[in-house]
């Protein structure tokens, strides 16, 4: 059984996103993360499970790969787009909290950065958590935080980076939403962030997975 979280892994890691698919050529016919995940759930496995087992090690190990050189931007992206054909299936898993929501979260991933497979994750869990989520998408300026703020002025704020280099916008989002709004809260997450930049930038909270969030926004809501 655990093959077949090993074969939704490599699905992944070479970008079969479906059946249908023609990539990656030696797949050809072969079921994708599409399919493979579908069967995961039939199977029993839990959401989390498939999750922290196949999708998420299938796109550490792309980003090894991209790393040593080994594949290119193009694969990357059909790796990604793999990983959205498998949370199809596990999206209403993380969706479906509570009715009652527990108050806003704002969520985007700051300027200059297009990734948006771990933000993404993030809101589904926070709105599965029983919030309420506006997800600005990605490549978000100070402006564009600071307008939806503006009609959500209790609303919790989430930066999401996963560039070395746009990491540093995050400094300059939370400084202008600070100097706007003081008691703003402001969490912020991705591969290359850390709890030590977290203070050094002055924003609230850091968390290195979706649940740490969904944990710190509850005990804001408390
Ligand atoms: Co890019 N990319 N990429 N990429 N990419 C990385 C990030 C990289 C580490 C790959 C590598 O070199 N090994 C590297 C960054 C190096 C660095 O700066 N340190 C990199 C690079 C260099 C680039 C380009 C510059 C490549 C190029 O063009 N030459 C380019 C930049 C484009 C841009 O943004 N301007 C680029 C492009 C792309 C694609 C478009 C092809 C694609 C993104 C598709 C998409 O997102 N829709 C892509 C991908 C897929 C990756 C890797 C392989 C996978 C990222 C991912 O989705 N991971 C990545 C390598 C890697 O991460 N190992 C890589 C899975 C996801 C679940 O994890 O996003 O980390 P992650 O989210 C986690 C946590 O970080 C956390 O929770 C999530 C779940 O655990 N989290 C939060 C995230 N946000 C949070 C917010 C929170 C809390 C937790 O609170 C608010």
């Amino acid at each position: 059984m655990e093959n077949l979280l090993e074969k939704l892994l490599e699905a992944i890691e070479l970008g079969k996103v479906d059946k249908k698919s023609p990539y990656p050529p030696q797949l050809k016919d072969q079921d994708g993360a599409y399919e493979l995940a579908g069967k995961a759930l039939e199977l029993g496995y839990k959401p989390n499970e498939i999750l922290e087992k196949a999708l998420i090690p299938a796109m550490a190990n792309v980003g090894d790969r991209f790393s040593r050189k080994e594949i290119y931007v193009p694969q990357m992206l059909m790796s990604a787009k793999a990983m959205g054909g498998a949370m199809i299936h596990l999206k209403p898993f993380f969706q479906s909290g509570e009715t009652k929501r527990k108050g806003t979260f704002i969520i985007g991933t700051v300027n200059g950065d297009l990734h948006d497979i771990g933000k993404n994750l993030v809101a589904m869990m926070v709105e599965g958590g029983g919030w309420e989520v506006i997800d600005l998408g990605v490549d978000v300026g100070p402006e564009k935080f600071i307008k939806a703020i503006e009609e959500k002025p209790d609303a919790v704020i989430g930066l999401s980076a996963l560039l070395t280099t746009t990491m540093e916008n995050m400094k300059k989002i939370v400084a202008e939403i600070k100097a706007k709004y003081k008691g703003s809260k402001i969490l912020i997450g991705g591969a290359p962030v850390t709890l030590e930049y977290c203070n050094k930038i002055g924003a609230d909270f850091y968390s290195p997975d979706p649940q740490g969030a969904v944990n710190y926004l509850n005990q804001l809501s408390r």
